[in-house]
């Protein structure tokens, strides 16, 4: 019998040393979802992952942001999100293990995370203040105190009512009874349990959130543009199979933004401040006011710094909105050019964004919009409900601030915008590209006729001409199809005679200024790619 009572000891090591791990490993967990059911009271953007990860952002090289874009493009969120929980989730296997033998420096080394999650819900750019700090707080709390209380289960004890005299007698308890199994078992389910609720409450409700900013989108029914938009002409979107529709839908459109949870802002509580250097009439304007004021209608075409020769981050748009220059006029704001003071326009979005644009440029005669329309339907939040702007031939990152709120006249000199600040250009006019939409990369067409098309974009300048060339050939004028207008893209086609074997194809535009799309490579930053698009392809 002796025998058989000894044989637990060897694996009961190794069993408490796995309960550790499980215990800190719930404790994560718990202050997790803790933290979620709290941040559903506060506000969404106020939780850890959230926090933390926005703060990540922010501080983010543009080197590696752009690392991150080219490798995970708009699952670069995701894949940080899922960073963030597997580091936290290998210190919380640490102090569970740690706690076994420093109960008390397990439950203290939880509350440390958790501080650091509150200092970064406090510290973002649109923090509310110290409530942003409750879910963190709240969170790590009740984490550490489900750790300390997992641990104590797992503590090395004496068998009931033992002492120096009973252990003296050398007999007693068998050694399978060192540790509360049955006890942390129970605790260990019943803080699965719970957490599993709390987290999943908080899921939902922070799913629900922005019920009034849903209700406030649905409701509105955008008035008719005093000037619309022409019809695009026939023949501007080619019906090649693979080439890219002329307008981009809305759920196809690109996104590039820095925000974990997109902003939900309810039209009739939005408002805009417009104020700053050389405003003799600052005003704010609700989202009635903007309305009230005539709409336009244009076809647009955006394009994110980012994008990569021949990468994705380009679409076109019908937008709808009021015209920004004479809001600005009204305003008391003048261009540089007539003697203004100011030179950049900053604005910034409800969630901190900051975006700086040349004065002169929004202010030059360009259909520079407060957008409140895409596409036919009111912005969708992804892309910036209630209001964004949208400026023709600049890169987003210096024109299209979404969710947008106030709009300061300051200098160039005085103030750095958020990218500004992370080594990319103050200013940025959009390159001259072209890219090869079809035949796709590594494509395998057969012998004979091969529609080679794409776009090209040259936005406020225009496209004249653009030419392709099968390996080392000369330059052969592509088919344009009819322009829009100078502010979108324009597409482009070529029937190659291909002969088998493996090819490249090359593309270069030339915009209305007569300059030649360059084909000097340069990287994304500071101020957008040049250089090239190439297809190798193989004709069978
Ligand atoms: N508030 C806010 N506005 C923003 C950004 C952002 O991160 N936050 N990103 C900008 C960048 S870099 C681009 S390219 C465009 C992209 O707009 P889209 O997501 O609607 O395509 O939004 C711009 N406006
Ligand atoms: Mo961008």
């Amino acid at each position: 019998m002796t025998d058989d009572e000894k044989k637990p000891r060897k694996p009961s090591g190794a069993l408490r040393l796995v309960a550790g791990a499980l215990a800190g490993a719930l404790a994560g967990f718990a202050a997790l979802a803790v933290a979620e059911l709290v941040s559903a009271a506060v506000r969404p953007q106020a939780g850890p992952v959230v926090a933390v990860g926005g703060a990540a952002i922010d501080r983010t090289p543009a080197a590696v942001k752009d690392w991150a874009v080219r490798n995970f493009g708009t699952d670069d969120k995701l894949v940080l999100q899922l960073g963030i929980l597997a580091v936290l989730a290998l210190f919380a296997l640490a102090l569970g293990i740690a706690a076994l033998r420093f109960r008390r420096a397990g439950a203290a080394g939880v509350v440390l995370f958790g501080a650091v999650g509150a200092l970064a819900a406090t510290t973002r750019p649109d923090s509310r203040g110290l409530s942003d700090a409750l879910p963190s707080l709240v969170g790590a709390g009740a984490g550490a105190v489900l750790l300390h209380v997992l641990a104590g289960r797992l503590a090395r004890r004496e068998p009931a009512g033992s002492g120096p005299a009973d252990r003296a007698s050398g007999s007693g308890a068998g050694p399978e009874q060192d540790w509360d199994r049955r006890g942390f078992v129970i605790a260990a389910t019943a803080a699965a349990v719970a957490s599993a609720g709390a987290g999943a409450v908080g899921r939902a409700l922070n799913g629900a959130s922005g019920g009034s900013a849903v209700a406030s989108r649905d409701r509105l029914v955008l008035p008719a543009p005093g000037s619309p938009a022409a019809a695009v002409p026939r023949g501007a979107g080619l019906r090649i199979p693979g080439a890219s529709p002329f307008l981009t839908p809305n759920a196809d459109f690109y996104r590039v933004d820095t925000a974990l949870v997109v902003p939900k802002v309810d039209a009739a509580a939005w408002r805009l401040r417009i104020h700053g250097t050389g405003v003799s009439r600052p005003v704010v304007l609700s989202f009635d006011d903007l309305l009230r004021r005539e709409l336009v209608e244009r076809d647009i075409t955006l394009t994110c710094v980012s994008n990569e020769v021949g990468g994705p981050y380009v679409g076109t748009a019908r937008w709808v909105g009021a015209r920004l220059a004479p809001l600005l006029a009204e305003c008391g704001v003048k261009p540089p050019s007539r003697g203004g003071r100011a030179d950049q326009l900053v604005a910034r979005s409800v969630d901190g964004m900051t975006i700086g644009t040349p004065v002169e440029d929004v202010m030059d005669g360009r259909d520079a919009l407060l957008a409140v329309g895409m596409n036919g339907e009111p912005l969708p939040f992804d892309h910036g409900f209630p209001v964004r702007m949208v400026v023709p031939g600049l890169y987003g990152y210096v024109s299209a601030c979404k969710w947008i709120t106030d709009l300061e006249l300051t200098t160039f000199d005085a103030y750095d915008p958020y990218w500004v600040k992370r080594g990319w250009a103050r200013e940025a006019p959009i390159k001259t590209q072209s890219r090869i939409d079809t035949p796709k990369p590594f494509a395998r067409p057969k012998a004979g006729t091969v529609m080679v098309a794409g776009v090209a974009w040259a936005q406020h300048r225009g496209i004249d001409k653009v030419e392709v060339r099968v390996d080392d050939g000369p330059w052969q004028e592509a088919r344009l199809a009819p322009e829009d207008s100078r502010d979108t893209w324009r597409q482009w086609s070529f029937p190659w005679q291909a002969a088998k074997g493996g090819h490249t194809l090359t593309v270069r535009a030339t915009d209305r200024t007569g300059r030649v799309q360059t084909d000097r490579r340069t990287r994304t930053v500071p101020d957008g790619a040049s250089g090239r698009h190439s297809v190798v392809v193989t004709v069978e």
